[in-house]
């Protein structure tokens, strides 16, 4: 569909504006809201993801991609919520408990978004409870775990313990941040981990999908 082909460029262009008249358009044309979502607005942000991975665009052109998505996303949320169309799954992300970087994580919170998962940000220096009574109260899907500083590492070890101990029947665990590997992930007992923001959504997909 050319409007929807429209939409796709404008949130992969970071053009906010043109996304907003596409969608206004796609909505004219009675094209279906979950299919304006999968392959407009998913498909965009994914080809964003894979941009990011292969280093063809960098931070900046990624945050106003996911805002062009958000302006179109906007339109479409109060819709999409009166028809009873709720995204499937739910992500609970924070960075870890002493550690104030979000630069990261807010990426990986809008790669989610941009992947329709419903998204709990519980914003920086969150502590090991605060994760597990948002994964219990939200009932997650998978809870996401941000550090930035090797300082804070060990707070990711204890997050991770305490919502395993808590055996939650289907809430998967992933790590990352740029002092984060696939081994540390390992020693803690996380379910998963990836280096980057594109490879989040493949991640987090393969783990709860
Ligand atoms: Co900080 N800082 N900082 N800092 N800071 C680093 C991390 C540091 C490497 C700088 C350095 O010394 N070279 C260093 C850590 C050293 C270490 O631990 N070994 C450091 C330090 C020491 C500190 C302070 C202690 C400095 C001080 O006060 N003495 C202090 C700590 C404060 C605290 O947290 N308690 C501090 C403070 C700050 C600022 C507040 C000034 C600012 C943060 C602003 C903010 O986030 N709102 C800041 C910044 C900006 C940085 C650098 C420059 C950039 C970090 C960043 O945003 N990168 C950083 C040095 C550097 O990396 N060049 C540095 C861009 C971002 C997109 O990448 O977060 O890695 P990143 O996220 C990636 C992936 O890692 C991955 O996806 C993202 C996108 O691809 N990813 C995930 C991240 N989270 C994920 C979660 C997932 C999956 C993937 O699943 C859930």
């Amino acid at each position: 569909n050319p409007i929807l082909e429209q939409l796709s460029a404008a949130v992969i262009g970071g053009k906010s504006k043109d996304a907003k008249t596409a969608t206004q358009q796609a909505l004219d044309a009675n094209i279906p809201l979950q299919e304006i979502v999968d392959n407009a607005l998913v498909s965009a942000m994914g080809i964003v993801g894979e941009k990011f991975k292969r280093n063809e665009i960098f931070v900046p052109e990624m945050l106003i991609a996911a805002r062009a998505m958000k302006e179109s996303m906007g339109m479409l949320e109060p819709l999409l919520a009166k028809a009873g169309i709720v995204p499937k799954y739910t992500a609970v992300i924070g960075t870890v408990q002493g550690d104030l970087h979000d630069i990261g994580k807010n990426l990986v919170a809008m790669m989610w978004k941009g992947a329709n998962f419903r998204v709990v940000d519980l914003g920086v220096n969150v502590t090991p409870e605060k994760f597990l009574a948002a994964a219990k109260e939200h009932n997650a899907d998978l809870v996401g775990l941000s550090a930035l500083l090797t300082t804070t590492m060990p707070a990711m070890k204890s997050t991770v313990a305490l919502i395993k101990e808590a055996n939650l029947p289907k809430t998967k665990v992933m790590i990352g941040g740029a002092p984060i590997t696939q081994q540390f992930a390992d020693e803690i007992g996380a379910d998963g981990y990836s280096s980057d923001a594109g490879s989040a959504v493949d991640k987090a997909c393969e783990l709860i999908g």
